[in-house]
This record gives C-alpha cells, structure tokens and sequence, in this order.
C-alpha cells in the first residue's frame, strides 16, 4: 500500500464512480498471484493446462466480439483535434469524459476493483515510468504480471510522486457498440471500457509505452518506437545494437528473435533479444541514441509459431505463460495453425466448440497470441534490464512491398531517413495473390499508436537529430520482394542476418556502397551468400543475380509511390509536414526525374 495522496485520492474517485464490492491491492507476491490464478480458474475466466507438459501454463478465451485492438474506438481526446492529428479519431475531452462517466457509473458494481501498480523499463532506471491500472479482471492482472514489472516495489520506487499513468478498465459488458480505448494525455489518463482482449486492456503495452508515452516523449526530450531492439555479437565479443520499426504482419517478433545461418553460427556470430515491439529511446551522456524495452514479456501472434519460423519464441511459451483463442487439446496442450502439420483431433476450437480441422475453419483465432516471460526467451540479451539502455548504432524501417522497395537501402542522413520512417508502407494480402496489393501508409509503423499529430511526431523526430552528435545510421528493408508468380525472391527469416551485417557494416563505415536516387544500395558482392541454399520455386536457386535483381531501383514504380504519399501528406494541417520532409520529396522527385 502507498500514502501516496495523489493515487489515493484518485483511487477513490474511479471507485466512487464504477462501484465494486472489493478493493484489492496487488503487492506483486507469488502467494497473492497464485490465489487470483485458483480463482479465475474456479470460475472459468482461466484453464489450467497440462502441467507437466506446460508448467505454469494457463488457457484464456475470449468472447467472440472481442479479439483484436480496435482501432475505430480508439481515441487520442487532446485539448483540440489539431493536436490529435488526421491519422486519430478525437473527441473534444468533457465530451468524452461525460460519455465515459456514464458508462462507467456502476460498471464494476459486483466485482472486485484490482490495484494495480506497474512500470515501464526496469524500476528506479532513468527510463522507468510508473502506471496504476484500476481493472476487475484478473486475466488482466495476470497477463500485466508478466507483461510489465509490477507490485509494492514500484509503489515504493513512486514514493509521493503525482507522477504516474492512470489507467482504469472494466470489462463491463463486452458490449462492442460502446466499447472505448481512450487516452487523454493532457491528463496522462487511459480508459478502457468494454473489452476483455489484450491489446485494448494492458494499459501499459500500447496505451502507456506507446500513445502516451510518444506524447511524453515530445515534451520531454525523447521517443517513444513501435520498434524491436536487438544486438548482434561478432566473434570478437563485441555487440552492436539495432531499433527496427515495421508495420503488423512483417515479421518483428521472428527478426527480433533471429538465429543467424549455420556458417555465421560456426563463426561464432550470435543475435541477442532486447525487445520484440517497443523501444524507449533517450540521448546518452555521450551523444549517442539508447534503447530500452520497457515491457518485461512477450504478447506474440500464435498462429505461424513454429520451430522453423521461430523457436525462441516458441520456447519462451513453454512454461508461465498465458495462451488466449488458441486450440486446447484433450490433454491440455495447446495448438494453432502453423505450429506443425498435424493438427490435433477431439479438441476445442478457440470458441471452445469441438473442432474437427477437416471442417474448413480455423482452430486458433488468427489473431491468437501467446503472453510469455522475457526472461523465458533463450536468446534474451544480457542487457535487457541495463538501466541505461543499448547503444543504437542503426534504426531500420520496413514494410512488405512486392515490387517497389529494393531488399535494403542507406538513407543519405538523419532528415533523409526521417523521411524515409514517413513513407513506411505496406501492402496488403500482395504475397497471397501474387500481386501489388493494396498500399498502406504506415509512417514508423505509428499510424495506430502515435499519442499526437503525426506532423509534430516527425517535426519532435528532425528535432532529435539535432540533439544527437552520434546519429545512428538510418536504413529500409523490404523481405518481401516477389517475382512475377507471386513467389518470395528472398530467403528471409535468418538468412535476413546477411542484411544486418551490410546494415551494421555500412552504420560503422566499414564499406562502401553505391549511391542512388533513394539512398545507398549496397555493392552485391558485399551481401555474403556464402551457405545460402534457398529454392525460390522449382529448383530454382537464388544467386547474385537474383540478389541484383532486388537490390534494383525501380524508377517508375517509386514516381507512382510519391504521388501516394503527397496525397497522404496532404491530409495533414497546413504547416504540419515540416519543411525538411516537404524539401526531401522534391529532392527524391527530382533525383528519380534526373
Ligand atoms: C501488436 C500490434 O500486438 O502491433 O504488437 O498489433
Ligand atoms: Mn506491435
């Protein structure tokens, strides 16, 4: 418990307003937590699975309404809609806050009111910020725990400080037509209403480390990145450090967690896990960029899972952790498309309907997840709670473009690359059909998590590449080239480590590289295909010409891609889009033109 009267006094005025039978404050203690895993099971909300097979495992459903962010209820209420910008919905605040009180007058009438003190980065670190949520849901208290650091100790560590995130989330009905995730930075304020699935309950993930925490960022100095962090050891020992940005569906948690080929492997080359989805990243005493994960797991997509795509990952769910709409099996095990090739028989789907996989329908929810323990994770790297962060030696961005993107490219600098985070985009379904798909703009894949204007986000980043006299080098990669049938060029997954070394070899100056209308592509030979046996389709095999192919800059394609993002530029405010990306499209245009 606190004497802090700021959390006090706000304690008791969410629970005046919501109601619940019951107060309880969450120390953060094994006996406490076990307790609330005994009780959400004798009620259903939990299963235990098998425990043998998955110690420390549980089994959570959601309703069938609720399995997914939501994106169209999710508010960023700023004083005015121009601070909200065009990429977020807005509602004027006592608007919204007389609708919330409403809603939530009551709504955890019944229940029992969990206190939960938590923080994002390790606590007391200069990076740490501290959040209470107010929630009656123990699946959340449970997937919180091992989502972010919580209890007594960040309690302690708030002291009497006003100083921290207040979140409140009741479940309430699940009712989807009044279902609210909204933030209110001005007050440093979230509230979650009517939903039970992750993304819109953990306050701290997307809410807290992100929409609030870029809001945060702006004032105070630093940023707030829907990014992975990684380092990659040479065999000399030493370790370098990455930040890489990309939208849903590009493959951040499996690049996060890559295991290098087997000729890198017997050279003695190792990738080391920071982060898989979000990085705080503050100016050091030297000059240089640091990165830290705030979170303390893993809330990955289960489907695709598997010991080919990701075994590090697969391997941090095998014990403590919590596994949402994936299929259950008869002897309390778990499955989901992708994990292998022989899906379970006499199982419950993630509706918890019996199942037969020849029906045509999915077992696993495609947007089932797995919560699990970073410290789980084989590869977790011996930094992760360096108070001080990782030094960034590169910060790449990236999106699934099947023709216009080449494999890799250097921005010419910090503005350029600035730029180069404003045009992230990403097509849709384009690997399935076999054609470009659908672009979407996804600048630093912060569309659904930028907590501001989007105009001012990108002004706050020209304005850190003032401040940092070591500006790690800016890069954009794109795995998913595809040739004229629709198939995969590149290997991907860990063959994508060739990329990183160029990546992290051009960021330290080692080589050269060629310059063109986009940025620096590298020299083909200076990607090491030594031990790469990939089979594009067919027996065909790629080789440096298949490499040349996606290293080319496809003139016409890139004069199409502007015209996109000008309209998407023009959405934004007069005087939003700062001058230095406005200068950097009609540069590009005419160094394309040229
Ligand atoms: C996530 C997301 O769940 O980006 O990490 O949607
Ligand atoms: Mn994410």
């Amino acid at each position: 418990m606190t004497q802090n009267k700021a959390v006090l006094n706000w304690i008791d005025e969410m629970t005046a307003m919501t109601k619940p039978d019951k107060i309880v404050w969450i120390d953060g203690s094994e006996e406490q937590l076990e307790a609330l895993r005994a009780e959400a099971c004798s009620t259903g909300e939990m299963i235990k699975l098998n425990q043998e097979k998955l110690p420390g495992c549980y089994y959570h459903r959601t309703a069938v309404n609720d399995v997914a962010r939501v994106e169209d209820r999710t508010f960023i209420c700023t004083p005015t809609k121009e601070e909200a910008g065009p990429t977020n919905n807005w509602v004027e605040p006592s608007e919204m806050y007389d609708r919330l009180n409403k809603l939530y007058d009551g709504a955890m009438k019944g229940r029992t009111c969990y206190v939960l003190p938590y923080s994002m980065g390790p606590v007391g670190s200069p990076f740490a910020k501290y959040g209470i949520e107010l929630t009656d849901s123990i699946y959340v208290v449970l997937n919180m725990n091992i989502m972010t650091r919580i209890g007594n100790k960040v309690l302690e560590a708030l002291g009497d400080s006003p100083d921290f995130i207040k979140g409140l989330h009741a479940k309430k009905d699940i009712d989807a037509e009044n279902r609210y995730i909204v933030h209110f930075p001005q007050d440093n304020a979230i509230y979650s209403i009517n939903s039970g699935y992750g993304g819109n309950v953990l306050l701290g993930k997307k809410c807290f480390a992100l929409r609030i925490a870029s809001h945060l960022g702006r004032e105070e100095g630093w940023m707030a990145e829907h990014m992975l962090i990684l380092g990659i050891e040479y065999p000399n020992g030493e370790t370098k450090y990455l930040a890489a940005a990309f939208p849903s569906a590009c493959g951040k948690t499996n690049l996060a967690m890559l295991i290098p080929p087997e000729i890198y492997r017997k050279k003695g080359y190792k990738v080391w896990t920071v982060g898989d989805d979000i990085a705080w990243i503050r100016i050091g005493k030297d000059g240089r960029l640091y990165a830290c994960n705030p979170e303390y797991g893993f809330f990955g997509v289960a489907p695709g899972t598997n010991e080919k795509s990701n075994p590090n990952a697969l391997a941090s769910t095998r014990k403590n952790s919590i596994f949402t709409n994936v299929v259950m099996t008869a002897d309390g095990g778990v499955w989901w498309e992708g994990l292998d090739k022989n899906p379970p028989r006499g199982v419950l789907n993630w509706k918890g309907e019996p199942w037969d996989p020849d029906d045509g329908t999915p077992g696993a929810h495609p947007n089932s997840r797995f919560t699990a323990p970073a410290i789980n994770c084989p590869c977790i790297s011996p930094e992760f709670e360096n108070p001080d962060g990782v030094p960034l030696s590169a910060i790449i961005f990236g999106g699934r473009r099947a023709k216009t993107a080449p494999l890799v490219y250097q921005a010419r600098d910090w503005d350029h690359g600035v730029f180069v985070g404003s045009a992230m985009a990403s097509e849709t379904t384009a690997a399935a059909a076999g054609a470009v798909g659908v672009v979407r703009r996804d600048p630093m894949a912060m569309i659904p998590f930028c907590g501001y204007n989007m105009g001012d986000y990108w002004q706050h980043w020209i304005d850190m590449g003032k401040k940092i006299s070591h500006q790690p080098a800016i890069f954009n990669v794109n795995w998913f080239r595809l040739d004229e049938d629709g198939h995969f060029i590149w290997p991907g997954f860990g063959d994508n480590f060739r990329v990183l070394l160029w990546i992290m070899a051009r960021a330290e100056g080692k080589i050269d590289a060629v310059e063109t209308p986009i940025g620096f592509i590298p020299k083909p030979e200076d990607i090491d295909l030594e031990g790469l046996d990939y089979d594009i389709c067919d027996g065909h095999k790629f080789t440096i010409e298949d490499l040349k192919g996606i290293l080319k800059v496809e003139t016409p394609y890139w004069l199409e891609d502007l015209e996109n993002l000008k309209e998407f530029y023009a959405k934004f405010e007069e005087g939003k889009v700062p001058k230095e990306l406005k200068d950097e499209i009609e540069a590009l245009e005419k160094r394309l033109k040229g």
